[in-house]
């Protein structure tokens, strides 16, 4: 169960965000309105939420999911593969300061984004991809055995993030996107294929028993449904413009 999460305001210089959508620039208030019904949906689930400032030297720092990770035994903060978003860190290690948790740090020439990493009780897999390489996954897996957990890195294609298509729903459920249907790695799980033109709603994220959905995709949703849970529904359409998806905007714990 979850108890926490934090999640950090868009700034206004977000529409300079990396992307490769090719949705256009999202609209800035809109986009602030969406993080709030995101804010909402996660104190639905039970979570208490800390709301860290906008900052406008980091065009994607709202996608805090990336620059940290939260383990049961600690923080890691991690090394973004992105230039431009490499400082993200800082501010994320400070806020997470307070928390009194221990602190690990990826270090170069690793890079490692939290984007790319999905947790399975104490096992997790993490995606080798153009902001994750072989080195930030080694560190990472290194961290993890010290603490009494163990991880795999696992080759993937054409894809942003691990979790830009997939979701581990919990009850060894996966929600998986074409690109990592029948992969290897997750051949034990029971998987929820998402269908090709449903692609982005691969990235939902199970919060207590709850699964919160991307609004606009029926047949993900009803296929999540029909598998037990019962779901909340967001419009991130803005976030969608920059890449980015539900799991992106917070870090839960
Ligand atoms: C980026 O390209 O880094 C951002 N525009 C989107 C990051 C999305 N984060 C994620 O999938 N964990």
């Amino acid at each position: 169960m979850f108890k926490q999460a934090i999640v950090k305001t868009p700034c206004a210089n977000m529409v300079n965000g990396i992307t490769k959508a090719g949705l256009g620039q999202p609209d800035y208030q809109l986009a602030l309105q969406q993080h709030q019904q995101y804010i909402e949906a996660l104190q639905q689930c039970g979570l208490e939420v800390t709301v860290l400032p906008a900052d406008e030297k980091f065009p994607d720092s709202c996608f805090v999911e990336d620059p940290a990770m939260i383990t049961q035994h600690g923080v890691i903060i991690t090394h973004p593969g992105a230039d431009s978003r490499k400082g993200e860190t800082k501010a994320i290690e400070q806020a997470l300061l307070n928390q009194g948790l221990d602190i690990q740090r990826i270090k170069a020439p690793g890079t490692l984004d939290g984007g790319d990493v999905m947790m399975v009780e104490k096992h997790f897999y993490i995606g080798l991809s153009d902001r994750t390489n072989q080195q930030g996954a080694k560190q990472l897996i290194e961290i993890l055995e010290q603490q009494g957990m163990s991880g795999v890195a696992v080759e993937m294609n054409g894809l942003l993030h691990l979790k830009t298509g997939l979701s581990y729903l919990e009850n060894n459920v996966l929600l998986a996107s074409e690109e990592l249907i029948g992969h290897p790695a997750f051949e034990s799980f029971k998987v929820l294929p998402v269908p090709a033109e449903e692609s982005y709603a691969a990235n939902c994220i199970w919060v207590n028993d709850k699964v919160i959905t991307p609004l606009g995709f029926p047949k993900t949703q009803a296929m999540i449904e029909q598998a037990g849970y019962q779901t909340i529904t967001v419009n991130v359409s803005e976030f969608q413009k920059l890449d980015g998806g539900l799991s992106c905007l917070s870090l839960r714990f």
